[in-house]
């Protein structure tokens, strides 16, 4: 696979020499190029940026070196069509199988986007796609890529030695992995738990994947309408209890009535037990027992 990214701090792709990125790449599993899109501006002072028509706060990145610098890019293959990709807070939301999707074309372009980002009409001509990797707001597209180039590396054939790994990943059956463990048997006075010593393998799988249903209940419970579950999974979700809210700034919502009203004032049509038992509502932080206030 190829991959050319275009930003205006080539160096804040240099990560992507490390690690297993930067492995891929120099075993020619993957051939990563940066470009400076300042280096398609004419003017002394190189300017990328121009004020938003309409007014308002900030600055857009300006066409025409976009538009110069993909020319210059795409024409370096002709006998290839490359996927346009540019990250953006409003962009369709990353997930795994977006990047095995990103995994099987041949040639990606990133457009690391700054300031309140590209003007949308070199980028309705040129994206393929306008990907958000999450719900908040970066400096600029670069650190996004990094998480997508890594996303989609780690995928292609060969990158990663154990490939029942990648199989076996958070996300490849839709559900979140448990803890793992390794030496020594007892830490701290913290014992691992004892069936994953115990050499059952069916035992073994069983609790992993009641870990996984647990987990996934009480941190996104929304994921388990997405993916076929057995009885004896739903049964495991079933008994799973939601702890009280523990972090965050909303109050802790601590029964079911108290459930309706906080639901109905913050205009949530949920159910009401199911708000109780997470003990927060709308799409919130999901309640305590990690020290983390976005964990259950
Ligand atoms: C910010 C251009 N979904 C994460 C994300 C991706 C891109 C940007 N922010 C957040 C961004 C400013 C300018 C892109």
């Amino acid at each position: 696979m190829r991959i050319d990214v275009v930003t205006i701090f080539p160096d804040y792709l240099r990560p992507l020499e490390l690690a297993l990125v930067g492995r891929a790449a120099s075993r020619d599993l993957v051939d990563i190029q940066t470009h400076d899109l300042r280096a398609w501006t004419h003017d002394v002072h190189r300017t990328v940026d121009d004020s938003p028509y309409g007014g308002g706060p900030g600055m857009v990145m300006r066409p025409e070196p976009w538009d110069a610098a993909l020319r210059d890019i795409v024409a370096r293959d002709p006998s290839r069509r490359p996927r346009v990709v540019v990250p953006t807070p409003a962009g369709v939301p990353f997930t795994q199988s977006y990047a095995a999707e990103l995994a099987e074309q041949d040639w990606l372009i990133f457009c690391c986007g700054r300031y309140e980002g590209i003007d949308g009409r070199v980028v309705d001509a040129w994206a393929d796609d306008e990907i958000s990797i999450g719900d908040y707001v970066l400096a600029g597209g670069e650190v996004a890529t990094l998480v997508m180039v890594e996303a989609v590396t780690r995928l292609l054939p060969g990158v990663v030695g154990n490939a029942e790994s990648i199989i076996d990943d958070s996300f490849a059956h839709g559900l979140l992995e448990g803890p793992v463990y390794t030496r020594p048997p007892v830490w701290e006075g913290r014992a691992v738990p004892e069936i994953l010593r115990s050499g059952d393998h069916a035992a073994i799988a069983r609790w992993r994947r009641e870990e996984a249903l647990r987990r996934t209940r009480r941190r996104r419970p929304e994921l388990l309408d997405r993916i076929e579950l057995s009885d004896a999974d739903r049964a495991v979700v079933a008994s799973t209890i939601v702890a009280a809210h523990g972090g965050g700034d909303d109050p802790p919502v601590t029964g079911v009535e108290d459930a309706v009203t906080a639901a109905g004032a913050a205009g949530v049509v949920e159910d009401a037990v199911t708000v109780a038992e997470r003990g927060t509502i709308g799409d919130g932080p999901a309640p305590s027992g990690c020290a983390s206030s976005h964990c259950s």
